[in-house]
């Protein structure tokens, strides 16, 4: 009997420190405050478990706008009371990134690239991990070039990889550089392959997603003020990755993918496909659809959410 209950003690333990945020920084520990300050928010003067203790979704993406947006969609879809209108950047003290907090999801921008991403990643982890945050799941919902895809089609990240199509992120510390996997949470990618397939409402895939550092020469396009390169060059560049898995190029999803990972925090990137590479470079579709194909991977991760809140 008391045999049993201690298993069931130390099981119950075990899942209490899987749930938890783990900074990898014996630093943080003894520093008498933490200055967040690309955010302006700080240990000391902000009370963070109060704040923002209950959060078990973050969502960010790339546009401030878009993630404002995101917040009043969420807002609506999860039946929260009060005035969307009313909703208030949380972060309103700096103009680097915007956030938003709607019950238990908060939305933040993160601007582009992994230089930006990751200076906002490295915040909103230890600010998780200050508020005590448990078992939260992040999403990436971005934009991205289509590698073979229709338009408007919607990625799952199977793998995050670079241009070499490696699954891994490497980073530059103290002169030498370190590399970091860039695996995701399988089953959080394979339950929103389900979702997709429930809501029928857009084209999905789930598939390798490149992160390169630059938008142009970087991603093989034609069209930038530089191109060092020649057409064929570029596609046979395209057929590798295809070939390699990929299926959309972005910015940030490997150092996102790859920060999640150390600090045991489950993560999902899901972008739509604004144009597919094979066929050109530049974005020529109208504002409205590419309103509404940004809306796409919200859409899905609304669903998740309500699932996983079991609103549905
Ligand atoms: C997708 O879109 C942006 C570039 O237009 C970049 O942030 C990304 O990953
Ligand atoms: N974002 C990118 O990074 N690349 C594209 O082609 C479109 C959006």
């Amino acid at each position: 009997m008391a045999m049993l209950l201690l298993n069931r003690l130390a099981k119950e333990h075990e899942d209490y420190i899987k749930q938890q945020v783990h900074v990898k920084n014996p630093y943080l520990d003894t520093m008498e405050e933490d200055i967040l300050y690309h955010f302006s928010l700080s240990t000391k003067t902000h009370n963070l478990p109060k704040m923002f203790g209950d959060i078990k979704f973050v969502c960010v993406g790339g546009s401030a706008n878009r993630m404002k947006a995101f917040a009043h969609f969420i807002h609506q879809e999860l039946n929260i009371p009060g005035n969307p209108d009313d909703i208030q950047d949380i972060c309103e003290g700096t103009d680097r990134y915007s956030m938003y907090k709607v019950g238990p999801v908060l939305s933040i921008s993160h601007g582009m690239g992994v230089p930006s991403i990751s200076i906002m990643m490295h915040e909103l982890i230890k600010l998780l991990h200050h508020a005590h945050c448990q078992d939260v799941v992040l999403f990436r919902l971005g934009t991205s070039g289509g590698v073979g895809l229709n338009p408007g089609t919607v990625v799952i990240t199977d793998k995050a990889v670079d241009y070499s199509f490696r699954p891994q992120f490497e980073q530059v510390v103290l002169g030498k550089v370190i590399t970091r996997s860039t695996e995701l949470d399988e089953e959080v990618a394979s339950e929103l392959l389900q979702y997709a397939s429930e809501l029928e409402s857009f084209p999905t895939v789930i598939g390798n997603t490149m992160c390169t550092h630059d938008f142009y020469e970087g991603q093989g396009r034609l069209d930038g003020a530089l191109c060092s390169f020649s057409h064929e060059e570029k596609l046979e560049y395209l057929k590798k990755a295809y070939e390699a898995g990929v299926r959309n190029i972005e910015m940030e999803s490997t150092v996102f993918a790859a920060m999640c990972r150390v600090c045991g925090l489950k993560a999902a990137v899901v972008c739509v496909a604004l144009l597919n590479r094979f066929e050109g470079d530049q974005i020529t579709s109208s504002h409205e659809v590419l309103v509404e194909y940004q809306q796409r991977p919200q859409i899905l991760v609304a669903y998740f959410i309500k699932k996983r809140l079991g609103l549905i």
